[in-house]
């Protein structure tokens, strides 16, 4: 007997879904002004604008930095670094703007807590190090999962994915670049690359969502070709290329289980799931301060939002006339 398809909303119809989904089946993009299931449409704008939080709650950990940084080319990369996650959060909500949602909205659910940010980013940044171990490990991590969203079947989403990904290998790179040059640096340098490590590997490894069995989201987004690797596959990748390279620049990764299997694939120890929650619940790190700090900056930029609404009031009125 066939299951009834849940995601059929009352006013849609099972061959609509079918011809949806044969065209994802042929690799055809969907388009904004394409016909979509309402379900498709939620759940993209839910993870397109969850992604766009991220990018712009992300430049408060680095941003930190900016004025402590060592040298005057440590600076600039890391101002042009921090600028690039801002154009990010930019691409991303045009992206879920082509789907309705509106930018009001979309800031307002992330300031009331009705829509999620990434975990990683309330974590703190105590030394200097942790910009080279966010380059590496964090962005490492989100240029898997990127990579592979890409090739979503929503057209602006795996367009913006295409540009952030080029901009995100130099986040990488300058990152890795770092912190081998301080793992075989001075002690202080490796003492500082090791700790920053030492905090960053969980939260990385968490950064790309919960197990599969326990992920609600990954069955339907799967279905309909926005994530097309699990949330394990994609984590499975990250430490595959990352682990080795760690333990080449003389790092120890602060997992006594992380083991290779007969196929070559590094394998964790258990992941602490309940810190997971309570850190994105903002019952741990630093969710409370990460959201005053952006409702500050969207209460300090209500002039410039006043002075386009008058610009644009006053382009209205001369062309009506
Ligand atoms: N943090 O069913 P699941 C960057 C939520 S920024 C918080 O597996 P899904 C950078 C999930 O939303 C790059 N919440 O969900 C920037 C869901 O809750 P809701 C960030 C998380 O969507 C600045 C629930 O848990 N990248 O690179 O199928 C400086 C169940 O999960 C997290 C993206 O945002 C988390 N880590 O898969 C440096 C990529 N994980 O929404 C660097 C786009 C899960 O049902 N997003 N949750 O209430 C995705 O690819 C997917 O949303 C995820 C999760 C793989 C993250």
């Amino acid at each position: 007997m066939t299951q009834p398809n849940s995601h059929i909303a009352p006013n849609e119809t099972a061959a609509q879904h079918a011809a949806f989904e044969a065209r994802i089946e042929r690799g055809e993009k969907i388009e904004a002004g394409d016909w979509m299931p309402a379900e498709y449409r939620r759940q993209l704008i839910r993870m397109i604008s969850q992604h766009a939080h991220s990018e712009v709650v992300g430049m408060l950990p680095e941003g930190e930095w900016i004025a402590s940084a060592p040298t005057l080319k440590r600076k600039t990369i890391l101002m042009a670094k921090v600028q690039d996650e801002a154009g990010h959060g930019q691409y991303l909500y045009h992206a879920a703007e082509t789907l309705g949602a509106t930018r009001e909205g979309m800031i307002d659910a992330l300031l009331t807590r009705r829509a999620k940010y990434s975990s990683i980013f309330n974590y703190p940044t105590t030394s200097w190090a942790d910009v080279g171990m966010i380059g590496w490990l964090v962005d490492g991590a989100a240029i898997k999962n990127q990579t592979m969203l890409a090739g979503a079947s929503y057209g602006p989403y795996s367009r913006a994915m295409v540009r952030i990904c080029s901009e995100e290998t130099f986040h990488h790179k300058q990152g890795k670049e770092m912190i081998v040059a301080y793992a075989v640096g001075t002690p202080a340098q490796r003492e500082m690359a090791q700790d920053a490590l030492n905090r960053w590997w969980w939260p990385a490894l968490m950064m790309l969502g919960p197990h599969d069995a326990d992920s609600p989201n990954t069955g339907i987004m799967s279905k309909w070709g926005v994530k097309l690797k699990t949330n394990d596959e994609v984590r499975q990748e990250f430490i595959n290329e990352h682990a080795p390279e760690l333990l080449e620049a003389g790092l120890t990764i602060p997992d006594p289980d992380l083991h290779q299997d007969e196929q070559g694939n590094w394998k964790h120890g258990p992941i602490d799931w309940t810190e997971f929650w309570a850190v994105i619940k903002g019952e741990r790190g630093l969710g409370a301060e990460r959201l005053a700090t952006r409702q500050a900056a969207h209460d300090d930029g209500a002039w410039v939002r006043e002075a386009l609404q008058a610009y644009t009031d006053r382009q209205r009125a001369v062309a009506a006339d």
